[in-house]
């Protein structure tokens, strides 16, 4: 198939596991050859995008621009594995029209609310309950699931290497 770099989008809800896989994801590239990137937003939000709160039209210019960076990524020959919850479609779409379908796989970490509301790692599912945090995704604003994704991995069903393999082999099938 030729060497193509590629960005990975990773959706799905806080929580869901998005920026563990990420990781991963980009270590097993790594591994075999294929430089690669993570781009998060939990990350890029305390610098690129330390302007931008959580009102929809702030999430749609996070996306924008981290899709913009993704697509310079690849120009470059890196893969690239974006790890937002991007929970709209219409921005996941620009995302993918920014970056080039060619380019893009949509991945949904599907991962269910209940679960990743159990697990809420940095107690933000309960401050979002307790009506600290506005425009919770998940709680109290939205998320669209993507209608066809590439591929959807729950983790809570799958361990961390089965769910970045099956990543790994589909990533590979197209562009590897
Ligand atoms: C959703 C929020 C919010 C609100 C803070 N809604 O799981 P985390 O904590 O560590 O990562 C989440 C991160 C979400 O940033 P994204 O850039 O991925 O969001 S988006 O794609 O919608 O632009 C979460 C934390 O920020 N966080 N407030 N209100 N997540």
């Amino acid at each position: 198939a030729g060497q193509q770099a590629a960005t990975v989008w990773l959706t799905g809800l806080s929580g869901a596991g998005k920026s563990t896989l990420a990781c991963a994801l980009e270590d097993r590239l790594v591994a075999s050859g294929h430089p690669a990137y993570v781009l998060d937003g939990d990350n890029l939000r305390h610098h690129l995008n330390s302007d931008l709160g959580f009102s929809p039209a702030d999430r749609q210019e996070n996306i924008r621009r981290s899709a913009e960076v993704a697509r310079l990524m690849n120009d470059a020959g890196l893969f690239v594995i974006c790890a937002f919850i991007s929970p709209l479609r219409r921005d996941r779409d620009m995302a993918r029209d920014l970056i080039g379908a060619n380019n893009f796989l949509e991945v949904h970490v599907s991962t269910s609310r209940k679960l990743c509301e159990a697990r809420d790692p940095k107690g933000l599912y309960k401050k979002a309950r307790a009506g600290l945090i506005p425009e919770f995704t998940g709680i109290t604003a939205p998320y669209e699931a993507p209608l066809a994704p590439a591929l959807s991995l729950d983790t809570g069903a799958l361990t961390l290497n089965s769910a970045c393999e099956l990543l790994y082999q589909q990533l590979a099938r197209r562009f590897v």
